[in-house]
């Protein structure tokens, strides 16, 4: 796949992929979304790859949705902006492979909303998080008023989106928007540990749990509780659950085969 935007590469089973644009601080626009788009189907259908990193190159993860590609949008043309960036964002949290966002720099706007969108944020000591939206007369349009809030809480999701104040990692972990903060240098050395230490699990399994504890998300605790059931009773359908159970019971090291 041909791409101008984004840099992919794979290691083992971990695909690395680097937002490249950094003369506009890597910034979304539709090209980049529609070349996102096209590379999340490409993850999710190569059998190979457990997990993806996703990071940005220069001093920006993603400084936000392109400011001057929508400088001169009519309304419409901003609500179809808005659904291709959520389409693309949704694609990625429904697939069922986890993903680790390493923020570099700057996470603002579309790019907070990006982070927000993977699995797990591993930050620099350097990143920098906000929505901004409102400084330029918009609104977060990647689902940033809706999973901010999820995320961390109405009351901090409103202060961020009404002030649109850039906070620090360290303000980031401390709100629960990152996981982890790690020195700029190791960025990528830990978010490669996490990724590897999940490729060494039941991969099954591990996709099972994001399915039900994404789709639990939208729903009451018992039907949270019934989708959960679900899955768990498929693990039972899995070669990697013999093995896992097998491998306990006889004192040895489990030898998943993602099956
Ligand atoms: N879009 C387009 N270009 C950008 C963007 C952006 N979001 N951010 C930075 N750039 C460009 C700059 O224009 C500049 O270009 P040039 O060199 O040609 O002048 C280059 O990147 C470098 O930027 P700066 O010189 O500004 O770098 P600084 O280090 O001085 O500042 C900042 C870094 C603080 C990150 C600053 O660039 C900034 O404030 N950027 C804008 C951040 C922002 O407001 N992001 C939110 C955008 S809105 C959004 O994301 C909404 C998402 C939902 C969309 C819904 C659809 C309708």
């Amino acid at each position: 796949m041909e791409l101008k935007y984004l840099l992919f590469e794979k290691k083992e089973n971990v695909a690395v992929i680097k937002f490249n644009r950094p003369k506009a601080l890597n910034a979304l626009n539709t090209e980049v979304l529609e070349e996102l788009d096209k590379l999340i189907d490409c993850i999710k259908n190569d059998e190979q790859i457990y997990v993806a990193i996703f990071t940005g190159e220069g001093k920006a993860f993603v400084a936000g949705a392109d400011i001057s590609e929508m400088a001169n949008f009519n309304a419409d043309e901003g609500r179809r902006f808005s659904i291709l960036g959520q389409r693309v964002f949704r694609k990625l949290e429904l697939m069922e492979k986890p993903v680790i966002a390493a923020v570099n720099g700057y996470a603002l706007g579309g790019g907070c909303e990006f982070a927000i969108a993977c699995d797990i944020r591993v930050a620099s000591e350097k990143a920098k998080f906000g929505q901004p939206e409102v400084t330029l007369g918009i609104i977060p349009g990647f689902a940033g008023t809706q999973r901010l809030s999820r995320l961390v809480g109405i009351a901090k999701a409103k202060e961020l989106i009404f002030t649109g104040d850039m906070i620090d990692a360290e303000e980031a972990k401390r709100i629960g928007l990152v996981n982890k903060v790690v020195p700029h240098e190791k960025l990528m050395e830990e978010s490669m540990n996490l990724a590897k230490k999940i490729c060494e699990r039941a991969q099954l399994a591990i996709r099972y749990s994001k399915m039900a504890i994404n789709k639990g998300l939208d729903v009451d605790l018992d039907s949270g509780n019934d989708i959960e059931a679900s899955y768990f009773g498929l693990c039972f359908a899995t070669e990697d659950q013999k093995e896992g159970m097998k491998a306990f019971l006889e004192k040895r090291k489990a030898e998943f085969k993602a099956r």
